[in-house]
């Protein structure tokens, strides 16, 4: 019954994504490329995740990959966006999640990688992304997922963490990215994310929250990420994951949702965009993937909301 819904609105043109994903590698001199040479990792993340949803992860030469994620590293322990770069915490959990996804996480050095997550800890709790000191909730979570994924959550103060996470909340349920900053979908993420590895959930008002992220929901189905904004299919994972964390999923259409995402494909030569008839890029088509992926969307594996990676490739790490 539900699968004749789905495909009564259109379908995900999941081959042409599978191309259009490999092909990105093929195009370095492009323009897009050019820009987003410094967060090469991260971008290789998005596709390779989105891969291995849509079940064809193993079209890529896994041996390339992971030699080039581990020249990513820096003397310090952490990763850089690309070779010769700095490390930052967001390309440090690239390079595990990419790790994990080819069940590699052994190759590392665990003891180094967590050394200079934990470094970046401050005495208040908060972490830093980098050696430059901005503190950030995004950062947290990166320091939080990184560690449960090396299983060395132990190497930080994870009272002191969620105790700063905890300072972000606000009056409406959501969280910022510092104490007293707006509520934004991708923060949302964050601390809920860092919540729910921790096992600290019960810090979350869930009924309001719940009915601050449904709020998101506008006409076309989309969700935006705060309110007066454009929906943006970037909102179907920061908005739906942590909608399923605190378990109020039920609270948004989702058949309008799938349609809105659908809407956002390019059936001509893959990808998908933020919104209907934009560009296409590799972030996008992550986010609408994992976002169907949630949502229970036929023949595609399913993806932890917490860790943003496939069911299957967490149960292999923490049911060893
Ligand atoms: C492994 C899934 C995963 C994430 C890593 C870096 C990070 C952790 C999360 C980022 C969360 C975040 C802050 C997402 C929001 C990104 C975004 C679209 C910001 C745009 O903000 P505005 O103000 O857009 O330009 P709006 O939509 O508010 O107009």
């Amino acid at each position: 019954m539900r699968l004749i819904k789905f495909y009564r609105m259109g379908q995900l043109a999941a081959e042409k994504h599978t191309k259009y994903i490999l092909q990105i590698e093929k195009k370095k001199d492009d323009i897009e490329s050019a820009l987003t040479e410094h967060l090469r990792i991260n971008g290789a993340y998005w596709g390779l995740t989105t891969l291995d949803i849509l079940g064809n992860l193993k079209a890529v030469e896994q041996e390339t990959v992971i030699s080039w994620v581990m020249s990513c590293q820096h003397e310090s322990g952490g990763f850089g966006g690309n070779i010769g770069h700095d490390p930052h915490l967001l390309y440090t959990l690239s390079a595990i999640q990419i790790l994990s996804l080819f069940n590699k996480t052994q190759i590392l050095n665990i003891p180094k990688v967590s050394t200079y997550i934990s470094a970046l800890q401050n005495k208040d709790g908060s972490f830093s992304g980098d050696k430059w000191g901005e503190i950030d909730t995004r950062f947290s979570y990166l320091a939080i997922c990184s560690l449960s994924l090396l299983n060395s959550l132990d190497k930080i103060n994870v009272e002191k963490a969620v105790e700063y996470i905890v300072s972000c909340k606000n009056l409406d349920g959501g969280f910022g990215c510092t104490p007293g900053a707006e509520s934004h979908s991708g923060q949302i993420f964050c601390c809920v994310g860092a919540l729910a590895i921790t096992g600290c959930l019960h810090y979350v008002d869930k009924d309001l929250l719940g009915w601050w992220l449904c709020e998101r929901q506008v006409k076309s189905g989309g969700l935006n990420g705060r309110p007066e904004k454009l929906p943006d299919v970037c909102y179907s994972w920061w908005v739906l994951s942590s909608l399923i964390m605190i378990d109020r999923v039920d609270w948004i259409d989702k058949e309008k949702l799938v349609k809105f995402i659908l809407e956002c494909q390019d059936i001509e030569n893959g990808g998908i965009s933020d919104r209907p008839d934009d560009a296409v890029d590799v972030f996008h088509t992550y986010f609408g993937v994992a976002g169907l992926s949630l949502l229970e969307y036929p023949g595609l594996k399913a993806v932890d909301p917490a860790y943003a990676l496939p069911v299957d490739v967490i149960n292999r790490l923490f049911l060893k």
